[in-house]
């Protein structure tokens, strides 16, 4: 997979070369691309944004700028991300889709956002003829400064899901029951004791079928107990 992320702030993404995904890097599996927006300005000042028409608060980041910037980079077959709280909301769902695509565009805007015609020209004709596909994201109801963040934790969900990605593939398989209603269980481990609590003696049992059953009323348990 490739992916692409365009920005105003490429050293947000630095944490992407530690750990699991430096690796895949090395590997060929994956490439991560951190695409610095100004780079595509041609004034002086290196201008990302201007006032919105009809008014209001706040700027607006502009078609040209990006068009430039997703031009230099989109393949056919890409899904081209655009980061906005008025987005899709992101699940495991959408995490399982993406992780089959061949190219992720993360479009991450700042401001009030990116002109609306930088999304309605990427989903012409022209481009789904290409296999192309604009989806506009969110990845939760707070508010962010802008699309960085939120495009690594898409980044995080998506390339785990890859193949040879995660380290474990064994526990890919376990979480993937979660998609389907299970729900995560309270976990212990050693010590016995700590702090005068002791760990629910049935996960001393060995009795397996016992275990799962109450893992899975604990886990419902939980959920519940946090508003979910
Ligand atoms: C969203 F995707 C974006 C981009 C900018 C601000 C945002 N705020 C809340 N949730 O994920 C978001």
């Amino acid at each position: 997979m490739r992916i692409d992320a365009i920005t105003i702030f490429p050293d947000y993404f630095a944490p992407l070369q530690l750990s699991l995904l430096g690796k895949a890097q090395d590997g060929g599996l994956l490439s991560i691309n951190v695409h610095d927006l100004r780079s595509q300005t041609s004034d002086t000042h290196h201008t990302v944004d201007d006032a919105p028409y009809g008014g209001g608060a706040g700027m607006v980041m502009l078609a040209d700028v990006w068009g430039r910037a997703i031009d230099s980079v989109i393949e056919d077959g890409a899904d081209l991300i655009i980061l906005t709280p008025a987005g899709r909301r992101f699940n495991q769902e959408l995490a399982q889709e993406l992780s089959g695509a061949r190219q992720l565009i993360f479009a991450c805007g700042r401001y009030e956002g990116i002109d609306d015609r930088v999304r309605i020209h990427y989903s012409q004709d022209e481009y789904i003829a290409r296999n192309i596909r604009v989806r506009e994201v969110s990845i939760g109801d707070y508010v962010l400064g802008g699309g960085e963040v939120a495009s690594m934790v898409m980044i995080e969900a998506i390339t785990r899901l890859i193949p040879g990605v995660l380290g474990n593939p064994l526990s890919l398989a376990e979480e993937s029951h979660n998609e389907e209603g299970y729900l995560e269980y309270p976990n212990f481990t050693r010590p016995q004791e700590w702090r005068g609590l002791e760990v629910p003696p049935i996960l001393l049992s060995g009795n397996h079928g016992a275990i799962a059953a109450w893992r899975t009323s604990q886990a419902k348990e939980r959920k519940e107990s946090n508003g979910n």
